[in-house]
Parts: structure tokens; C-alpha cells; sequence
């Protein structure tokens, strides 16, 4: 089944300003008579993403690996729903995905392969855009510290992560400019995948 639309994932430590970005990203997108629609990851709505909601602020202990278990069973429960959306022509801006799961649960001695290992054949994007920030700048941002994995120290870990799973593919962004600047260039990047996406390309699996 060809898709005629682009899908990306955001990705990048915490504070690095997605949420902010993926937002006006899907505004211009509609804008511009595009059905586009924001996704976030973890998915707190559900069942399983509230017990990852209330791990991540502290309220309860969950093992290692269950907690990454359950991040990627949130991923598998809207898997199918997401491929309906992006076969009948929505674009699909993600708030974090399984590179998330990979880059964050590995920085507590996880092995690599072992957290990659449940995501295989979660559906894979068109673009990753990683948006770029210095452990410094993003402990600045208001609301550091306040939920599970906002510590200077463990985010470094899980800067080296994201520095080993990036490919040649991914776009990075420098997220310590202006936010009108970082929005710009994200709108370059969509607008490019747009065109390379306009012949149709067929829906992929992960790690495969
Ligand atoms: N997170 C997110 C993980 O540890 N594994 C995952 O698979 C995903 C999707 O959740 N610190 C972590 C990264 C963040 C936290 O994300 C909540 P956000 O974007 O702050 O809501």
C-alpha cells in the first residue's frame, strides 16, 4: 500500500522543546490543507501509559525492564490505529517514539539489543529529527527535575545513547536557537520530506 504522506518522529533529551515544536509544526501543516495530527509518547491515556505516567513522577517503582516493557507495549497498542491514520492520509508528527525507549532505558546498563529487541516491527517513520541541546541549556528550561530521568547525569547517558542509534538519515536541529528559528528549519525539513514522499512510499517495519 504506497503512502503519500510523511511521518516523523521527534526525538531528543528532555526540554529540548518537542512538544512546543511538534505543535506548530501540525498547525502549519493544517494551514496548509494537510490532515496532520499530533502524537505523543509515552500515551498517558491509556492504561499502560498510566502506569508509565505515574513511574515517571515518582509515585510508584517499577523494575528496569518491565518500565521499558511497558513503554514499548504503549508503542504496540496504538500501532495499528497509527497505520490506519497515515494509509487514509494523515501526517503523523511524533512526540517521541521507540528511539526514546532504546536511548533512556539503556542509560540505566540495559543492553542495547535486548531494548530493541520488543519494538521490532513497530511501523518505522519516514524522518527522525533529532532536536539538538546542551545538557546545560535544557536544565535552564523550566520544569527540569520534575519527573523520573530529569538529572544531569543520566541525561548525558542518554545523549551518548542517542549518539550511537542516529544514522546517516536523521535530521538534527540545534535546539538552542531561537524557537521561531528551530520551527523555521523544521518546516524546511517537512516540506523536503513532503516532496520525497510525494510518489508514494511504502509503509516499513522497525529494525528490520
Ligand atoms: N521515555 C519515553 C522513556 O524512557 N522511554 C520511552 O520509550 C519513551 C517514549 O519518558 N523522560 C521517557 C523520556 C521522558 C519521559 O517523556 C516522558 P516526555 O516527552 O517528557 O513526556
Amino acid at each position: 500500500m504506497a503512502l503519500e504522506v510523511p511521518w516523523l518522529f521527534l526525538e531528543g533529551l528532555d526540554r529540548c522543546g518537542k512538544t512546543s515544536q511538534c505543535r506548530r509544526l501540525v498547525s502549519y501543516l493544517e494551514g496548509q490543507g494537510q490532515s496532520a495530527e499530533l502524537w505523543r509518547f509515552p500515551d498517558r491515556s491509556t492504561s499502560v501509559g498510566k502506569m508509565i505516567s505515574s513511574y515517571l513522577l515518582n509515585t510508584s517503582q517499577l523494575d528496569d525492564r518491565t518500565i521499558h516493557l511497558l513503554f514499548s507495549a504503549n508503542c504496540w497498542e496504538k500501532r495499528s490505529l497509527m497505520e490506519t491514520k497515515l494509509k487514509s492520509g494523515t501526517t503523523l508528527i511524533v512526540d517521541r517514539y521507540y528511539y526514546s525507549g532504546v536511548a533512556f532505558s539503556s542509560a540505566k546498563g540495559l543492553d542495547f539489543e535486548w531494548c530493541k529487541a520488543p519494538e521490532m516491527g513497530l511501523l518505522a517513520p519516514d524522518l527522525v529529527v533529532f532536536l539538538d541541546i546542551s545538557l546545560e541549556k535544557a536544565a535552564e528550561r523550566g520544569g527540569y527535575g520534575g519527573e523520573r530521568y530529569e538529572q544531569l547525569e543520566f541525561q548525558r547517558k542518554v545523549a551518548q545513547n542517542y549518539k550511537v542509534l542516529h544514522d546517516a538519515s536523521w535530521k538534527v536541529v540545534d535546539a538552542c536557537q531561537h524557537i521561531e528559528d528551530v520551527e523555521k528549519q523544521l518546516r524546511e525539513i517537512v516540506l523536503e520530506s513532503v516532496m520525497s514522499c510525494q510518489n508514494g512510499k511504502p509503509l516499513s517495519n522497525l529494525w528490520s
